[in-house]
């Protein structure tokens, strides 16, 4: 594990914004996107990941979020040490006075909420859930998801897309981010390449109001954070909130 720079100053962190990516998930079992084994190199990001690609071409991209559907519901997918040390310290500090905490993840899977967070914004949407088109309504689903879904709302086929959000499209609950990054005094990135904006300048409006930046990752990917945490998530985020969670006792 590599560190560097200045140490978060753990015991003046009272307001904490945590952001996570596909790296945390990658020790369940979900691959990355950019890694050299990633979804991105199986798929092009425009056919599978815009609502241009999805017009031309929606079975292909019901197809591509089916067989990710299919592996979150395999019994072997499973939340990791990382999810659940985020649940912990958000159990820890959410009921002190004058403490605050939210988890904005841009993983559409379910594992932070079955490792126990309750504090938890889907930037990009879930995997679990369909959007009706028309009505903009949003419904659990656990099977595929076909062309010829019937929507539950409309009743029609044709109307339902993966309720997530794709390029050119914007992500869900930027009023509730952007309030509590303003406010935050430690903020923390994991597990994410910083390729994909708004997302990527986070660290950087938190940085602006004041916040200390600390970023976990297998390796360092913006130099401007405060402080570098390198290793597996399943490894350095427990290590790292029970440091936070020691230094406060
Ligand atoms: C480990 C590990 C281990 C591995 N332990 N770590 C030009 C300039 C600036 C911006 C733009 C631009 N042109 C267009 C834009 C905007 C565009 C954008 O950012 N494009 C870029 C390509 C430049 N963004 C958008 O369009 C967004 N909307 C938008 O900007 O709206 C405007 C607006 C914003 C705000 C307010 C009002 C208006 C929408 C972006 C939607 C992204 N959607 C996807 C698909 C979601 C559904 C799905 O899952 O299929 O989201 S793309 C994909 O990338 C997915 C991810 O959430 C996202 C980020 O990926 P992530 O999580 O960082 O994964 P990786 O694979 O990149 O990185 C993994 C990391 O983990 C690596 O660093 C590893 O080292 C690490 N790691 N194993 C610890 N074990």
């Amino acid at each position: 594990m590599q560190q560097d720079r200045h140490h978060t100053d753990m015991v003046a962190a009272r307001r904490i914004v945590v952001l996570t990516g596909a790296g945390i998930s990658a020790e369940s079992g979900i691959r990355t996107f950019r890694a050299s084994d990633g979804l991105w190199e199986d798929h092009k990001v425009e056919d599978v990941a815009t609502p241009e690609g999805f017009a031309a071409n929606p079975v292909a991209v019901h197809q591509f979020y089916n067989d990710r559907r299919r592996l979150l519901l395999n019994a072997s997918i499973r939340p990791n040490p990382a999810h659940t040390a985020l649940a912990r310290l958000e159990h820890s500090v959410i009921d002190l006075p004058g403490h605050d905490f939210l988890l904005i993840t841009q993983n559409i899977d379910n594992l932070h909420e079955r490792a126990g967070s309750r504090a938890l914004v889907h930037m990009h949407g879930e995997l679990l859930k369909m959007r009706c088109e028309q009505s903009g309504l949003s419904f659990d689903i656990r099977e595929d998801l076909m062309l010829d879904t019937c929507c539950r709302c409309c009743r029609e086929p044709g109307n339902l897309r993966p309720d997530v959000v794709w390029f050119g499209e914007i992500p869900l609950s930027m009023a509730k981010i952007t309030k509590a990054l303003t406010q935050c005094d430690l903020f923390i990135a994991i597990g994410t390449s910083g390729n994909v904006y708004p997302a990527a300048g986070f660290f950087e409006l938190a940085r602006e109001h004041g916040a200390h930046t600390v970023e976990l990752n297998l390796e360092s990917t913006n130099a401007d954070f405060d402080e570098h945490i390198c290793g597996p998530a399943s490894t350095v985020v427990p290590d790292y909130v029970e440091r936070l969670l020691s230094s406060a006792n």
